[in-house]
């Protein structure tokens, strides 16, 4: 095999954010930005020779080129064997299953999640490490110091290998495997869930809609949903992953996913979620009759969103109703470790935890804070506010993980999604939450707003805002309770008398200025009071949130641009 060492200048922006490097697609497809980042992670991790790696990613606009460049460099640096999905495509937990599974030394997964594709989109890549994990910040601090002094790297002379076909072939003496990208998930799936209670329930006329926004999960949610579990074929819509995911935002939120919240609404689906909703087309047939659940994931898969009739799901009551009843499902009756969700997150899991008697964990925004406490056997379920909800089953947050576990919920319950989280409320109390998105600010106004708050931290304690009254603020930071690894700087929070909160973060996976977000939460323990809408049961938080901020006078800007 002949091997190239090439000369490159380092770049400086090779800093990994909240998941992996994002960049616009041009960046990765300016000369060597790509090669000097792939170098930058096998120097960092520095695999022995003949160690096995796997390569996938969500089948976005450059998946294809950056993959036969990896395999080149994965081969001139000494891999013996590269496991890569059909046609490029591994979702972000089918890719942690089968370095799991097979216990490779870890994996690429090529994703900018939810952010859209094609040319003039955006392009991500991310490592994990063995345990089918994120790299925790060690490592993405090492890889980032790395390709701040990198001055060449190492490329195999050789052909590509084609994608589109399964078998093993042979890179420059490396060995590259092409598997079914769906098949191991979609056994460990199976292994997890009542798939014929799902069956039966699917079978009795309960009807579902399940949008994978033409990004990664379509191949993988017909196998499952409409092949393994029955559910008519069309019960997936968007099933085909597209280079640019239709030119959509694959984002499976209420503003993003409209297709979708159109047919589980109805007409009355304006009324909901965005400040920024699209105007409703007519209805197509099938809405006629609303679906009883309904459910989409984002570009990589995984994230979830989970519908009922006419009836949205929050992020952090999903995580608290899976926690809950986490016991009917086959693979979780044993019960529950531990759980935990990142600091922006609802507290309603925490209430569940309380009530089983199992630990709660708080921590940073991001998957790579969960794998130690999953590693060390601390926690079985993990969720995020931002659509994302997972376990120990992976070593990522898992979309459709999530739907089965609902769709099990929902056969062993025989009540409506609905039903099962108004019940919920009514025993652990409700946590109001919603998040404020300011998407596209000026970098220097949105930092400036964060250091504004932040002066003001010394001085809030004690203070009255209407009924809310100042218990604590500060700017969050996390020890991880099994390396001791210490993560400063996760969030400004405001946090009130009656334990509800203002959190302030800028996000980590934007590849234009900054975005803002904004949670706000507020418990509500009577019944009688619980089903408001969330923003109406906010208002009180939103306007202090604007003020301690200036938000209006630094960014120009009233309403976010999403709001979940
Ligand atoms: C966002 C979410 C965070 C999530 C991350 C990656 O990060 O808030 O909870 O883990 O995206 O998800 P940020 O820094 O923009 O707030 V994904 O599905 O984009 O891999
Ligand atoms: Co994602």
């Amino acid at each position: 095999m002949n091997i190239r060492t090439v000369a490159t200048a380092p770049f400086n922006d090779q800093k990994p954010g909240t998941s992996g490097l994002r960049k616009k697609v041009s960046v990765f497809q300016s000369p060597n930005y790509l090669e000097n980042f792939v170098q930058a992670i096998f120097d960092t991790i520095a695999a022995p020779a003949g160690s096995t790696l796997v390569v996938g990613g969500d089948g976005r606009y450059y998946n294809r080129e950056a993959i036969q460049i990896i395999l080149r460099i994965a081969a001139a640096n000494g891999f013996g064997k590269v496991l890569v999905g059909q046609g490029g495509i591994l979702s972000t937990p089918a890719a942690s299953c089968v370095i799991r599974k097979y216990r490779t030394f870890g994996g690429i997964i090529l994703s900018a999640s939810h952010n859209p594709g094609g040319p003039d989109g955006d392009f991500g890549i991310k490592y994990n490490t063995a345990n089918g994990g994120p790299a925790p910040e060690k490592i993405t601090d090492a890889i980032y110091a790395r390709s701040k002094a990198l001055d060449s790297y190492r490329i195999a002379d050789a052909p590509g290998v084609a994608l589109d076909q399964q078998g093993s072939f042979s890179l420059g003496g490396m060995a590259v495997e092409v598997i079914d990208p769906v098949a191991d998930y979609a056994g460990l799936m199976e292994s997890l869930f009542d798939f014929e209670a799902i069956r039966a329930l699917l079978k009795g006329g309960f009807r579902m809609c399940f949008d994978a926004m033409h990004a990664v999960t379509g191949p993988y949610a017909k196998e499952i949903i409409e092949k393994r579990l029955g559910a008519p074929g069309g019960t997936v819509i968007n099933g085909v992953p597209l280079p640019d995911f239709g030119q959509g935002h694959p984002d499976p939120n209420l503003t993003y996913a409209h297709e979708l919240v159109e047919i589980m609404y109805g007409a009355s689906a304006a009324a909901f979620g965005s400040a920024q909703a699209a105007p409703l087309s007519p209805l197509p047939e099938r809405s006629r009759r609303q679906p009883d659940f309904g459910a989409a994931s984002d570009g990589d898969g995984d994230r979830n969103m989970i519908l009922g009739r006419h009836f949205f799901v929050n992020p952090s009551d999903s995580l608290a109703v899976i926690a809950a009843n986490a016991a009917l499902a086959p693979g979780y009756a044993k019960g529950l470790a531990g759980v935990a969700r990142s600091m922006p997150t609802s507290g309603a899991a925490d209430r569940v935890a309380a009530k089983l008697g199992i630990p709660c964990y708080e921590t940073p925004t991001g998957w790579k804070f969960f794998g130690n406490l999953m590693d060390a056997g601390k926690v079985t379920l993990c969720g995020e506010e931002s659509f994302g909800t997972g376990s120990d089953h992976v070593r990522e947050k898992d979309g459709l993980w999530a739907v089965l576990f609902w769709l099990n919920i929902l056969a062993k319950r025989g009540q409506s999604v609905e039903d099962i989280v108004h019940r919920h409320w009514a025993e652990y109390g409700r946590n109001f939450y919603s998040r404020h998105d300011y998407e596209g600010l000026p970098s220097d106004a949105a930092n400036g707003l964060m250091a504004h708050l932040k002066s003001q931290f010394a001085s809030l304690p004690g203070q009255r805002f209407g009924s809310y009254q100042v218990k604590l603020c500060d700017d969050f930071s996390y020890t991880d309770p099994i390396d001791a690894s210490v993560s400063t700087g996760q969030g400004l929070r405001v946090i009130f008398e009656d334990g509800s909160r203002i959190v302030f973060r800028l996000s980590g996976t934007g590849t234009e200025g900054a975005t803002l977000r904004i949670y706000l939460e507020a418990f509500e323990p009577d019944a009688a009071k619980q089903r408001r809408d969330a923003q109406e049961a906010l208002a009180g938080l939103i306007n202090i949130a604007h003020e301690l901020s200036e938000l209006k006078q630094r960014t120009g800007r009233e309403q976010p641009t999403v709001i979940t």
